[in-house]
């Protein structure tokens, strides 16, 4: 069986004032065109379909056409909802979107979790907030990622019968490297769930939730997140973008990556105010939008060189962000002088993996710091 995973389409984003759906259509173009040609049996689609809870019209149209699209192809669509999308939106387009053969699974629900086509059988899981897991009794007792990790096991169980499984969720995986778009409150410690919650018995794991493309490390079965199908912010800048076919057959699981074009690719250039009219040309060739960080030395021509930058660039300039030297190095100084830089990691790791930093990997830390102070 083959299957095409994409996520985090984010319909109706804007960077400063600038819609960015028709970098989406872009994308979606060449998602359906790779879909004509390669013929899956079936698209999933983790998560943040929509970036707000209530869609502008356009964004709507863009997502149903997409739906149309494959419905044309005769294609079954699975879609969960992210943390962007609203569930009851979601659950208000779930009946017309069923004729489309789309399949919306709009939030947390042991009643209604599996997909079932023939061989394959597809546990979803849309984005567990904290208020549907819900937790009572004794469960009150439980972190967040235990919830979820009972969940998983729950849905493991639930497609324990089909030849093939597949598990498609909205969530943070600890250890998975993000871009800082994905909204940061949802991507912190506590919202992470360990790798070692997912089940061996999935033969792949399609996730959504973080915006940078990646094969996740340390889950018992092969896991991704495909990412946004376009550079969504500027810490997207420079970033690849792409989704994956996967391949589920007697021989094991193969896993292809699509790479995607760009409409507007984005780049943050920084300049010091001197070098500004030096490197104009080479940013007017640029196509996609730009953030200058501007390296202020002199107050007085300042306006000047900023209205040269928003002539020169207009609306492919989204923002300039203007930094004094002096101040960048004082807030260098605050953060970091007087705290111990192993401490400092220890926090660090503890923030990204949830547990505390094993013993070998300190020591390989520790090496590398007296290194650096010998430099
Ligand atoms: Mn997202």
């Amino acid at each position: 069986m083959r299957l095409l995973h994409i996520a985090d389409l984010h319909a109706g984003k804007t960077l400063g004032r600038v819609s960015r759906n028709p970098d989406l259509v872009y994308a979606l173009e060449q998602v359906v065109a790779f879909a004509k040609e390669s013929k899956p049996d079936l698209v999933l689609i983790a998560g943040d379909v929509f970036d707000k809870a209530n869609p502008d019209n356009e964004s709507k149209e863009i997502i149903f056409d997409l739906f149309l699209r494959f419905r044309e192809m005769g294609l079954d669509v699975i879609v969960i909802s992210g943390n962007h999308d609203s569930y009851d939106f979601m659950r208000s387009i779930k009946g017309l979107s069923r004729l489309a053969n789309v399949h919306i699974f709009d939030r947390p629900d042991k009643n209604n979790c599996v997909f079932g086509a023939g061989p394959l059988g597809v546990a979803c899981l849309p984005y567990p907030s904290e208020r549907v897991l819900t937790p009572a009794g004794e469960e009150a007792k439980r972190t967040y990622g235990e919830l979820v990790g009972a969940f998983l096991r729950y849905l493991a169980e639930k497609v324990k019968g089909f030849r093939y499984r597949v598990l498609l969720a909205h969530l943070f995986v600890a250890g998975a490297r993000f871009t800082r778009t994905e909204k940061e409150a949802t991507i912190t410690e506590y919202f992470a769930v360990h790798p070692s919650s997912f089940s061996e018995t999935f033969h792949y794991i399609a996730l959504g939730h973080v915006h940078r493309y990646q094969e996740v490390k340390g889950t018992p079965s092969r896991a991704f997140y495909t990412g946004t199908p376009y550079q969504l912010d500027f810490s997207e800048a420079g970033e690849e973008k792409g989704f994956n076919l996967i391949f589920l057959g007697e021989s094991g699981v193969k896993v292809e990556r699509v790479p995607l074009d760009l409409k507007n690719p984005l780049r943050v250039e920084e300049l010091k105010q001197g070098e500004v009219m030096k490197k104009l040309e080479d940013l007017k060739g640029w196509e996609g939008y730009l953030k200058v960080v501007l390296h202020v030395e002199d107050r007085t021509t300042l306006p000047h060189v900023i209205d040269r930058l928003r002539d020169a660039l207009s609306e492919r300039l989204i923002r300039i962000e203007q930094v004094t030297d002096k101040q960048e190095t004082a807030s260098n100084g605050v953060s970091l002088q007087g705290t111990d830089p192993m401490e400092l990691y220890r926090e660090y790791y503890r923030n990204v993996y949830g547990t505390e930093v094993p013993e070998d990997v300190e020591r390989a830390f520790g090496d590398l710091l007296k290194k650096a102070e010998n430099l």
